[in-house]
């Protein structure tokens, strides 16, 4: 059986072939537009409009952050059991200010990361 992590990085590694199709051969075409992340430019902008999306869905208070509450609807559903041991885990690997909660950039270098 997966792990729960394994299962949470292949919804989003879903995303990252969808980048290798935009891209070619991880080359960005000469007339990109500008990048909405370009910290994040391993990323098409389509993706990252697309982990806006995902992340504001989940995000249902609309604080720019998903507290344990929100992390236990995502996982939820994704077919994760919203146990305390995932919920710790994901915050452990994602979590890099310590505020028990998830900025959309924490969820995009998570992301990248796994
Ligand atoms: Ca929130
Ligand atoms: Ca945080």
């Amino acid at each position: 059986m997966r792990s729960s992590v394994q299962e949470l990085t292949t919804c989003f590694d879903k995303g990252r072939g969808l980048k290798n199709s935009y891209t070619g051969a991880n080359k960005a075409p000469l007339n990109q537009p500008h990048h909405p992340y370009p910290e994040f430019s391993e990323f098409s902008p389509e993706q990252c409009e697309t982990f806006e999306k995902w992340f504001h869905a989940y995000d249902r208070d609309r604080d720019g952050f998903l507290d344990l509450r929100e992390l236990s609807v995502m996982l939820v559903k994704l077919g994760i059991p919203a146990t305390q041991w995932n919920i710790s885990r994901i915050l452990i690997a994602a979590d890099q200010d310590r505020d028990i909660k998830l900025s959309f950039r924490e969820n995009i270098i998570y992301t990248r990361g796994s």
